[in-house]
């Protein structure tokens, strides 16, 4: 397969030249960090066999690296991954909101101006870490105002804020700067909606000023491959939250929730169907004291399937878990 996923406790210790970029989950590392575009997820990982997991996305096509204004990228034929990170301090003088709210503007903008300079303006995927996500700092919660940054961007640089936005994940990490990782492509996603669900990028005023800019999950396609990425997914029906307080509930809606994405998937995708078996899943944990349960709760569901499991904060107080999950499909050339 052409763009390929892989998970291992230890860093790739040579670079091969195939190296797109990834993440590096768990604890910080002693020593050497990769040289390719690499999103720190520093966040204790729950019933793991090793501190720490660098995920690398491999290409067996030639790749170019840059770095552009901050982010730090790679791309082959067709698709880049980049990463930006922010201090929000950078931001402290800036007139436009906080300063969360700014470098979240600022960073969106820069994603989009690489994204066009490189013929890749097809946004597929976005993972969105910031700290202290549901503290209130001159009345409003900080994940929404990430929200009103990220929209804005979209909107200024003539993005659609609604029906064609990326799949993306929205999470609190202790410490963290705004980091944001991303994957673009040439060819333009197939966003995915749940049926179970209001779109985010409809929620009601309640949720916060401005709606966040994600969908449920999209279908992309680097060259002679289909990859389903399935946005966060936690415990939402319509646009309220459910089971709050009852975290073996909140599992069953979450993955009913994914159950629905998958669907979707299915009825839009181009490859053969995809079962909930065979995706691959990040779940975030709220209560690190909740573990034992969400893991039980999700074992009969996802089976033997590849789970990390992290402690880290949801964007709703109210949520205890989110699950985010991805497959690739090779395609056979007509
Ligand atoms: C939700 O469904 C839960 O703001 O990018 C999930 C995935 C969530 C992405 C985002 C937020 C985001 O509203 C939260």
């Amino acid at each position: 397969m052409a763009l390929q996923f892989v998970s291992s406790p230890s860093a790739v210790s040579r670079e091969t030249g195939s190296e797109l970029g990834g993440a590096l989950v768990g604890e910080p590392p002693s020593g050497a960090v990769p040289v390719w575009p690499v999103q720190r997820v520093f966040a204790p990982l729950l019933g793991a066999t090793s501190a720490a997991i660098h995920e690398t996305w491999l290409s067996d096509q030639p790749v170019v690296a840059g770095c552009c204004e901050g982010i730090v990228w790679r791309r082959t034929n067709g698709l880049l991954y980049g990463v930006i990170e922010l201090d929000e301090a950078d931001f402290a003088a800036s007139a436009k909101g906080s300063p969360l709210q700014a470098a979240s503007e600022e960073a969106y903008r820069r994603i989009f101006r690489l994204l066009d300079a490189e013929q890749v303006p097809h946004l597929w995927r976005v993972w969105n870490y910031l700290s202290a996500i549901n503290l209130e700092t001159d009345g409003l919660e900080r994940y929404r105002q990430f929200n009103i940054g990220r929209q804005d961007a979209f909107l200024d640089c003539h993005r659609d804020a609604t029906g064609n936005v990326p799949a993306a994940c929205a999470i609190g990490l202790a410490g963290s700067p705004l980091s944001i990782a991303f994957m673009a492509g040439a060819l333009p996603a197939v966003a995915l909606e749940n049926p179970r669900q209001v779109s985010a990028y409809n929620y009601p005023a309640d949720y916060g000023p401005r709606s966040p800019t994600f969908s449920r999950g999209t279908l992309v396609y680097p060259p002679a491959q289909e990859i389903l990425f399935i946005s966060g997914t936690a415990s939402i029906v319509g646009h309220e939250t459910v089971a709050p307080g009852d975290v073996a509930g909140q599992c069953r809606e979450s993955m009913a929730n994914i159950a629905a994405v998958v669907a979707e998937a299915n009825r839009l995708c181009r490859s053969g169907p995809y079962a909930l078996t065979d995706l691959s899943y990040r779940v975030y944990v709220r209560q690190a004291t909740d573990f034992r349960v969400i893991r039980e709760s999700l074992a009969p569901l996802i089976g033997p399937a590849e789970i990390v499991y992290m402690q880290a904060d949801i964007c709703r107080h109210d949520l205890l878990l989110e699950i985010e999950a991805m497959a690739s499909h090779s395609l056979e050339e007509a």
